[in-house]
């Protein structure tokens, strides 16, 4: 009989208890953040006002340092795009996700931290530029991208279905269409990670319609090392990215374009082709022939014409944030969606008188990264620990209150945002392998600490350089020889080393063995 009883009250209780757990479950569910991630292309922080640029346009990227938190102190492992987005999606350095350089094709069914948020009840998304070759596949509910680098004017897009579906107008623009479509759309039950990633501002820098010319007033400065002649740095003569040699008249700043038939106008429509024409044919290119510009003054003026393209091309991406700050306040989301801003890797702009990034020089090693979290994190905040772009996917885990795996080699800074104190590391590890094309820059790897950094060089040449950051923030003059036998060098290669070790790069521990 008490049996009996006993298994009636289970009978009774167990729905009870249980639809009891699941408005539990429910609820802490509903209350774990949204999750927008817009990762752009080569935007560096020397290009956001935020970062402490008056000549920069950037309100609304500002907006977000001034109601949350601007990291001073961003590092990406290997710094390019594909190897870049590898390390953001698995937490992992380039050697362990395998995804070295952009040549290679991205392994998608390894642990991509967007697929384990997906399982623990997170509809995920990734809009935009994707660039691993491989498709997104299962590692998000949701994925429109583009193909490879995609087009600025009416780009394609790649759909879930394996279709290529073209559509009409501005890429950063469409981007957004796309990204608030998405959360529209959504199942409104469950919080959202939507990735969106930008083709701007990436080569070869063509501005919207309405931003041409947006910077033509500004005489951007040229910067100091811009006419570096590489002394003691091997790697730095030997590359092929600088503006006065490599930037290309006509393909990087339309000249003397032939609007017609050159291939890479052909997406635009007549319209965007009239306006383009009107500026570039009409203005630039008539100026640029009649001032017969050569040496110094030639590159100075291309300086000039890569910057205002730069900027100008910036200027949507900006924009676009700001629409998607209005998207969110109109949808009642604002307050609990953690927006963050970034990019994949930094970019010169001038300096050692060169563009692209690839170096472990500290233009192309820095990456900017802003986070708004209105309910966790203070307005103004600013973050000076050593990050590295292997954080997020711990850091993103942890705030959705996931368990992270422990194959991840970057590190949750979850804690962190909340002003609580965390030990954090002091020395970051780096290496970069895509050579030699397209830009010559060697292979190589190295740790950064506040105050050295030292790299060793490998390929057909084997070398090492060390730089001291406070004397030398510019990385001008490399004090290897100088300091080769000291105790400086000999702790600064054992720290390499026990970073080799940790992180198991046995590449690199082959080559510093000779
Ligand atoms: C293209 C660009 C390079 C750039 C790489 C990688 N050349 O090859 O300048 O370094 O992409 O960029 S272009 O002639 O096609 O513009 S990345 O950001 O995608 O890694
Ligand atoms: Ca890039």
């Amino acid at each position: 009989m008490l049996r009996l009883v006993f298994l009636h009250l289970l009978f009774v209780f167990i729905p009870v208890l249980m639809s009891f757990s699941q408005s539990l479950t429910k609820k802490v569910k509903k209350d774990r953040p949204n999750i927008i991630f817009i990762l752009s292309d080569d935007h560096t922080n020397k290009a956001i006002g935020a970062y402490g640029n008056p000549l920069a346009k950037t309100p609304n990227i500002d907006r977000i340092a001034e109601e949350g938190a601007l990291f001073t102190n961003f590092f990406v492992t290997n710094s390019i795009c594909g190897p870049s987005r590898a390390a953001l999606l698995t937490g992992k350095y380039s050697h362990v996700n395998g995804f070295i350089s952009n040549d290679k094709q991205f392994d998608i069914n390894q642990f991509v931290f967007s697929r384990t948020l997906t399982e623990a009840g997170y509809q995920t998304a990734w809009i935009g530029k994707w660039h691993l070759e491989t498709l997104p596949h299962d590692a998000f509910n949701y994925w429109k991208v583009l193909p490879n680098q995609g087009h600025y004017f009416n780009p394609d897009f790649i759909t879930q279905n394996n279709d290529t579906v073209a559509y009409k107008g501005y890429v950063t623009d469409i981007i957004t269409d796309l990204s608030t479509d998405w959360i529209t759309n959504r199942d409104q039950d469950k919080p959202f990670l939507l990735m969106i990633g930008e083709k701007a501002t990436h080569r070869e820098w063509l501005p919207a319609l309405e931003d041409l010319g947006s910077y033509d007033d500004v005489d951007f400065p040229i910067p100091s090392s811009f006419y570096d002649t590489y002394e003691n740095r091997r790697a730095a003569a030997h590359q092929d990215m600088s503006i006065a040699e490599t930037m290309q008249l006509r393909f990087d700043l339309k000249v003397n374009v032939d609007y017609e038939t050159d291939f890479l106008y052909s997406r635009l429509d007549q319209e965007q082709r009239a306006a383009y024409k009107a500026y570039y044919g009409d203005r630039i290119s008539k100026e640029f022939n009649e001032r017969q510009l050569t040496g110094k003054a030639l590159a100075e003026w291309k300086f000039q014409r890569y910057m205002r393209d730069y900027f100008a091309t910036a200027n949507a991406l900006d924009r676009n944030i700001g629409k998607i700050f209005k998207f969110l306040e109109d949808n009642g989301l604002a307050e609990n969606t953690i927006v963050i801003y970034g990019s994949d890797q930094g970019f010169y702009l001038g300096e050692h008188g060169w563009f692209d990034k690839r170096f472990i020089y500290e233009e192309s090693l820095r990456t900017p990264f802003l986070i708004r979290y209105p309910s966790v994190i203070t307005g103004g905040t600013v973050i000076e620990q050593s990050m590295l772009n292997i954080d997020w996917a711990p850091t993103l885990l942890d705030i959705a209150e996931v368990k992270i795996p422990a194959e991840i080699q970057g590190k949750s800074f979850a804690t962190l945002l909340k002003n609580k104190i965390l030990r954090w590391r002091d020395k970051i590890y780096y290496h970069y392998y895509e050579y030699p094309e397209p830009h010559r820059v060697m292979p190589h790897f190295g740790i950064r600490t506040p105050k050295y950094k030292l790299v060793r060089f490998y390929s057909n040449e084997n070398f090492w350089e060390l730089y001291n950051l406070v004397d030398d923030p510019q990385e001008l003059n490399n004090i290897y020889e100088e300091f080769k036998d000291s105790k400086l060098v000999k702790s600064l290669k054992q720290d390499l080393k026990a970073c080799i070790v940790k992180y198991k790069d046995d590449l690199a521990e082959e080559i510093i063995k000779n």
